[in-house]
């Protein structure tokens, strides 16, 4: 089984609020209709739902936040999702929502639920979550990231790969000369980030991905804007974008 994280910075416009990049998600789904393994997709917020929870001064941290940006978080992220099923669907795939709700309690994962959603890749159906604001109990709400997702389903699904689809090739030593980074063994990189997210950004995913390959899985980042790239990944052929080597396979 393989988790596959869309990155919102590749499904939409970040410069543009709530503008999602439908020729990209169109190529992404046709290359994944040609993966012939059980998997799970996770995607992110983009223009959707980070835009809202800037705006509304919403984070990870669990806190009361008002009320009326929980709901339009919400509501943007369900909007972005029914863009990724629509994708799919036409594509001949065949997705399963999952709202993060529907495995998360506070801020921890239902094993049982989550065990289930294994069930739901293998039987053919494809179960499709997302980042989103979610309930934290005694009236408090936070941001939960898709990449901190992906560090729950890797835990306790343990699947052959994770993948992060990014709109960069992958870590780059340099980001001048945009040098790659091929395989990163035990060490975890400094990143200069500077984006808007809430759930930050490329350290957010340097960090999530450093513990999923400490947990045994190989992780890899690559471009989603050649999701070619992606399928190769799956297949063990020559590969291109970051490797986190997990720690069983070192
Ligand atoms: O883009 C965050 O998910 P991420 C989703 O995976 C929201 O960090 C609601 C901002």
């Amino acid at each position: 089984m393989i988790l596959i994280k869309l990155g919102g910075s590749i499904i939409t416009n970040k410069e543009k609020p709530l503008s999602p990049r439908k020729k990209t998600i169109e190529n992404l789904a046709k290359n994944l209709k040609k993966i012939d393994e059980p998997m799970i997709i996770v995607h992110g917020g983009g223009s959707f739902g980070h835009y809202w929870s800037v705006k509304y001064d919403m984070h990870t941290k669990p806190r009361k936040y008002d009320t009326r940006g929980v709901s339009i978080v919400k509501n943007s992220m369900i909007e972005l999702n029914k863009i990724i099923l629509d994708a799919l669907l036409k594509n001949q795939l065949n997705p399963y929502c999952l709202p993060p709700s529907d495995f998360m309690v506070g801020n921890k994962p239902i094993r049982k639920k989550v065990e289930e959603i294994k069930k739901i890749a293998s039987s053919g159906l494809i179960p499709v979550t997302f980042g989103d604001a979610l309930w934290y109990g005694q009236n408090k709400t936070y941001i939960l990231s898709g990449d901190k997702i992906m560090t729950h389903l890797s835990k306790i699904l343990r699947p052959r790969l994770s993948i992060f689809a990014l709109n960069e090739d992958g870590l780059y030593s340099d980001p001048k000369t945009k040098k790659l980074i091929y395989e990163l063994k035990d060490e975890r990189p400094t990143i200069s980030d500077n984006t808007m997210d809430v759930t930050g950004g490329m350290t957010r995913k340097v960090e999530e991905a450093a513990k999923i390959a400490k947990m045994g899985t190989n992780v890899f980042f690559v471009n989603g804007n050649k999701p070619e790239r992606i399928v190769k990944a799956i297949n063990n052929r020559k590969f291109d974008g970051t490797l986190f080597r997990g720690k069983r396979n070192v």
